[in-house]
């Protein structure tokens, strides 16, 4: 039994339980000839599960955790208690940044002393469970040494500070066998053009990540090198604002065949698109690489970080998610947190535990949207008109030749609806 849930049992796929359990989720049915843990890939997120500790602007810790406090034995509890909860909900994956397991010492040499000790304890722990590690990342944006940027930053030591600190999480991903290795650029922008140089930021971060890339072949890391685009917050201009921002710079700078994109709910929802936009165009752009599902409260307009529980959003995502082919190295994570309010470990469990079922509705609703096959066939008709041999022809034509044709042939266009709320209804047929 577990020190901190207590009597919450392992939780079982059981559709007629009104208790913890999975009503949908069901790791081991067979979909599209692939068991579904497999299919969607879930994720713990360390640091909103154990590390964050209930603040808000207004007011600070809600939480009374064990695991709370400065030292290595917190620590150690705290790997305890997260590795328990992996086991009681039977998850895949975790993820987790250099802050949210180890204390940070009084130099840079006991911070890694310290992470490095705990490293060896998640080592051990996970190979006696199954949970195995999706992605791990650095904290470069909550010491206050970060507060003007990581590889952006004016002071070439902070610069140096955060390469040693990749390269130790890089280290640390590798040895557990991680997946894939995330870089969100949370202090990587400006508050204001009147003290920054964007030029030479945005040059010092491409060259940061060239740094990445290089150290992952001198290692052997075999994972896949994510960026994770956030439009604002915590500064208010960021370099990676959208994914198609984080391409342009991945194509300045020669990356764009190196490093994909982690792709969160909320962060599109901020940058003003939809998630499942995001995810079309970094797919038709050969960099789709993860995503972190969450949810945005639509009214506050900041990275609320919910548990996701819109099942016809998430059906969207995975639709766009299985046209790409599903996932390779990446994965569904949970980069989400239960509120302030939820004080009790069940609250914990429960919200992956829906969470989990969520994705399942969802993504097997988009399953069924594929087999079905309507949608397709209704958008390859729309289109239909680009397949007749006059019609490429034009695209390799060129503006003068197009204009006498379409004189001589009298071309005439006629409009034709685009049935937007027909293909809603079909979509809500299944979800
Ligand atoms: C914050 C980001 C962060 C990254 C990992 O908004 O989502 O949690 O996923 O650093
Ligand atoms: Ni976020
Ligand atoms: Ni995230």
């Amino acid at each position: 039994m577990s020190r901190f849930f207590k009597d919450i049992l392992p939780l079982r796929h059981d559709p007629e339980s009104d208790g913890l359990a999975y009503r949908h989720y069901d790791p081991d049915e067979l979909i599209l000839g692939k068991r579904m843990e497999d299919h969607l890939r879930f994720a713990v997120a360390c640091w909103h599960s154990f590390a964050w500790e209930g603040g808000d602007p207004f007011g600070g810790r809600t939480f009374d955790r064990p695991w709370f406090g400065e030292t290595m034995e917190h620590a150690r509890l705290k790997a305890d208690i997260a590795f328990e909860m992996f086991e009681i909900l039977a998850i895949p994956f975790f993820c987790f940044h250099d802050a949210d397991i180890r204390p940070e010492g009084a130099s840079f040499a006991e911070s890694r002393r310290n992470f490095e000790e705990i490293i060896d304890l998640f080592a051990e722990k996970m190979s006696a469970g199954n949970t195995r590690l999706l992605w791990g990342t650095a904290n470069l944006f909550t010491h206050r040494r970060f507060m003007a940027g990581a590889a952006t930053n004016p002071d070439p030591d902070v610069f140096a500070w955060s390469a040693a600190t990749v390269k130790l999480c890089m280290d640390a991903t590798h040895k557990l066998g991680g997946q894939n290795y995330v870089l969100w650029g949370g202090r990587e922008g400006y508050e204001t053009l009147l003290n920054t140089d964007l030029v030479r930021e945005r040059n010092h971060a491409g060259r940061f990540l060239q740094m990445v890339v290089d150290y992952k072949y001198k290692i052997g890391f075999e994972g896949t090198i994510l960026v994770e685009p956030k439009p604002q917050e915590p500064t208010k201009h960021q370099h990676d604002h959208d994914v198609a921002a984080v391409y342009g710079f991945l194509r300045d700078f020669g990356l764009e065949t190196e490093v994909k994109i982690n792709i969160e709910q909320g962060h599109a929802v901020l940058a003003g698109h939809s998630f499942e936009h995001e995810i079309a165009l970094a797919a038709s752009l050969g960099v789709f690489g993860s995503i972190d599902m969450n949810r945005n409260d639509y009214q506050s307009g900041w990275d609320t970080d919910q548990f996701p529980n819109n099942v016809p959003e998430v059906a969207l995502a995975y639709y766009e998610i299985l046209k790409a082919g599903g996932f390779t190295t990446g994965g569904t994570n949970f980069d989400a947190k239960i509120r302030r309010q939820s004080l009790d470990p069940k609250d914990l469990v429960a919200a992956h535990a829906g969470a989990m079922d969520v994705c399942a509705r969802g993504f097997k609703a988009a399953v069924a949207m594929l087999e079905d096959g309507t949608l397709e066939a209704l958008r390859a008709e729309r289109y239909a008109g680009w397949d007749t041999p006059e019609a490429q022809a034009m695209l390799e034509s060129d503006l003068a030749r197009i204009a006498n044709r379409l004189e001589s042939d009298g071309v005439d266009p006629q409009p034709r609806s685009g049935r937007q709320e027909r293909l809603e209804n079909i979509v809500n047929r299944f979800v």
